[in-house]
């Protein structure tokens, strides 16, 4: 029995050898060579381009003081510091979300406006690299004290605005102003080996970021540095002290490659894990990638909602037991939701694993798009799944970091549709889009066009400049295969009906599954078109009996949108809604604001009562005022 278990074990630990060996990891195929056209994703690229960055450039720089705290740290002349000790950070985010939306809309006004602001920026950078206007005006004696305190979280925004703000305008000034902060931080801790835990992760990341931007091999060797700072008892500061709380808090209880079990804080873990899986990937360490598919299984099978948001308790922002996941008091913070997206990528890219999109997938249409409302400027931080009214999306909030964050991801969101090879792509998300890519030593030019999330169908239009041979790998989501989640978390309640259905130039193709996708490998030539048509059918969903708040409930999904039902569509009395066991559901057109949507109608009868309500998707709900929502509805038995 031994030797078998010990056999296994070697399989699978030489097939993820094998698999670094190989063709992984994959590449991103970037969104700044992608050109969406999609009807359902390009009018959310503009309402970030019109209503939500503007709405948060008038909160940073005119309601609060976060950009007036640059003005005074350059000035030097002992001005009081405005707000929270982590607010440059909104700042940095937000030049980083403008980045990206000035590659999908160029912009002369909003590019002035971020090199105006970059400007103050580099002005309150102090001589040594430091730049920090919470110690520049509280007292720089007091830096690098607390780890607690966001330095580093605050660099590493700082960092990734510097690499977006020059990928997106070929301009320096932030990029170097991020360097000179690196090289600060390198020479504080990693050359003088002085211990620093990071309190809340993001500069693991940013530093991959910044290593790819300028080639510098020192910030990859300082990422892995800091991930090797943790599990070590180094961690000092104020969450450490907090009895409730500790190292687990921060991810800190245990070194980073020997962790099992997702803890504490719900966004500084998905920072870390994708952190990790970017030095991962840089280094072909296949040490943080065995760690966080434990760590990852936990988080799914066992700690996420059915919306794929994360961190259900509010008193730590993060995660509490297994199968703990209340519906109406649920935190599930925009952020963790953003970061769960960030996360599941560089696990896909690492694996090439189609569950880490199912998961990826089922955050991004539902827990973050949730975070931004319909008009684009409003935000939600916590996106319960049940509410009686209390709840409402706000212009803006005092700790600020979910509307620039939600922001950043949909103006990228074209990131997360390909991935990439020499010789092969990758299909993850279906969205209308224009791109071109380099295959097998082939200009290939691609064209996607669907209707989804609203409709199965997508198809694919092929260019290559002459005929040759690669590989497309159409990812089969987990709701055609039968599986909404990884694991057994939330099951169908009936067995699926029908199949995915690919064809090749109109006729019916055969494909190898692989991975969870469809894999098709031939020779192709200018003209060819695949098209697939994934089934979308309404589907009921019941949780695992552990989940005490689901207890004789179903929720409703169609594709990869979650659906719930609200007051403004269904009246009072919302809450004593019991499905019936046969249900009828109708599939309808309709509009919530200007989003065109199908909304899902059911029927029945309970008790010999005809019972009708309306569902709608889970991210259009609380857009027409407060009102009660359900996400999980009774069920006859
Ligand atoms: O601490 C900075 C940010 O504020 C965190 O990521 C959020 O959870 C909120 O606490
Ligand atoms: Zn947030």
């Amino acid at each position: 029995m031994k030797l078998r278990l010990l056999l296994v074990v070697f399989l699978i630990s030489s097939q993820t050898l094998s698999a670094w060996q190989g063709q992984l990891p994959l590449q991103v195929h970037s969104f700044s060579e992608i050109q969406i056209t999609d009807a359902f994703w390009k009018p959310k690229l503009e309402k970030v381009a019109e209503k939500s960055l503007p709405a948060a450039i008038y909160q940073t720089e005119v309601k609060t003081g976060r950009i007036r705290n640059f003005e005074k740290a350059a000035r030097k002349q002992g001005e009081e510091h405005e707000g929270i000790y982590y607010d440059d950070s909104d700042v940095y985010k937000l030049l980083e979300a403008i980045a990206y939306s000035l590659q999908n809309f160029p912009d002369a006004e909003l590019e002035a406006k971020a090199d105006e602001w970059i400007e103050k920026i580099a002005a309150a950078q102090e001589a040594d690299g430091y730049l920090n206007t919470y110690y520049s005006l509280t007292g720089l004696q007091q830096r690098w004290t607390d780890m607690e305190k966001h330095e580093a979280y605050c660099a590493g925004h700082l960092m990734e605005a510097g690499v977006a703000y020059f990928q997106a305008t070929g301009k320096r000034t932030l990029l170097d102003v991020a360097s000179r902060m690196a090289d600060h931080i390198d020479r504080q801790f990693r050359q003088a080996d002085r211990p620093w835990v990071t309190g809340h992760e993001e500069i693991e990341l940013a530093l991959v970021k910044l290593y790819k931007a300028t080639g510098e091999k020192r910030y990859l060797d300082l990422a892995d540095w800091f991930l090797d700072q943790r599990g070590r008892g180094l961690g000092r500061g104020a969450i450490w002290d907090k009895a409730e709380w500790g190292p687990d808090y921060a991810q800190d209880g245990v070194p980073v490659k020997e962790q099992k079990e997702i803890t504490g804080h719900a966004v500084r873990a998905m920072y870390l894990y994708t952190g990790a899986a970017d030095v991962a990937a840089n280094q072909n360490d296949p040490g943080y990638m065995n760690a966080m598919k434990t760590v990852w299984e936990d988080v799914v099978y066992r700690n996420m909602y059915i919306t794929g948001g994360i961190g259900s308790s509010g008193s730590n922002e993060g995660f509490s037991v297994d199968y703990d996941l209340p519906n109406e008091n649920a935190y599930s913070e925009t952020c963790a939701s953003v970061g769960m997206v960030f996360w599941n990528q560089r696990m896909n890219l690492l694996e090439g694993q189609a569950q880490y999109i199912d998961v990826l997938e089922r955050s991004l249409y539902n827990a973050s798009l949730d975070g931004l409302s319909l008009t684009g400027d409003h935000f939600f931080y916590g996106n319960p799944l049940a509410s009686s009214g209390q709840h409402s999306r706000k212009e803006w909030f005092g700790t600020a970091c979910c509307p620039s964050n939600i922001s950043r991801l949909v103006a990228s969101v074209g990131d997360y549709i390909y991935v990439k090879n020499e010789s092969a792509l990758w299909v993850n998300l279906f969205i209308g889009n224009q791109t071109e890519f380099e295959l097998s030593g082939t200009k290939v030019a691609v064209e996607m066009e669907t209707d989804f999330p609203w409709d199965g169908k997508v198809s694919l239009q092929l260019k290559p400049a002459k005929a040759t041979e690669f590989a497309i790998h159409l990812r089969i989501p987990g709701w055609v295969r039968g599986e909404p989640v990884p694991g057994e978390l939330y099951r169908f309640l009936e067995e699926n009906t029908s199949d995915l259905l690919v064809f090749v130039n109109g006729e019916p193709a055969d494909f190898e599954v692989e991975n969870g996708y469809a894999v098709l490998e031939r020779q192709w030539k200018a003209g060819d078109q695949i098209t697939y048509k994934m089934p979308m059918e309404v589907k009921e969903i019941k949780s695992r009996p552990e989940v005490l708040a689901n207890t004789d409930k179903i929720a409703i999904q169609r594709g990869p949108l979650v659906y719930c039902v609200e007051g403004a569509d269904n009246g009072a009395s919302l809450s004593e809604l019991v499905v019936p066991k046969k249900v009828e559901f109708e599939v309808v057109e309709t509009q919530v604001l200007d989003e065109h949507i199908r909304a899902i109608k059911l029927s029945g009868e309970v008790a010999s009562e005809s019972v009708s309500a309306t569902a709608i998707p889970y991210y259009t709900w609380a857009n027409r005022g407060p009102n009660e929502m359900y996400v999980w509805l009774r069920k006859e038995k």
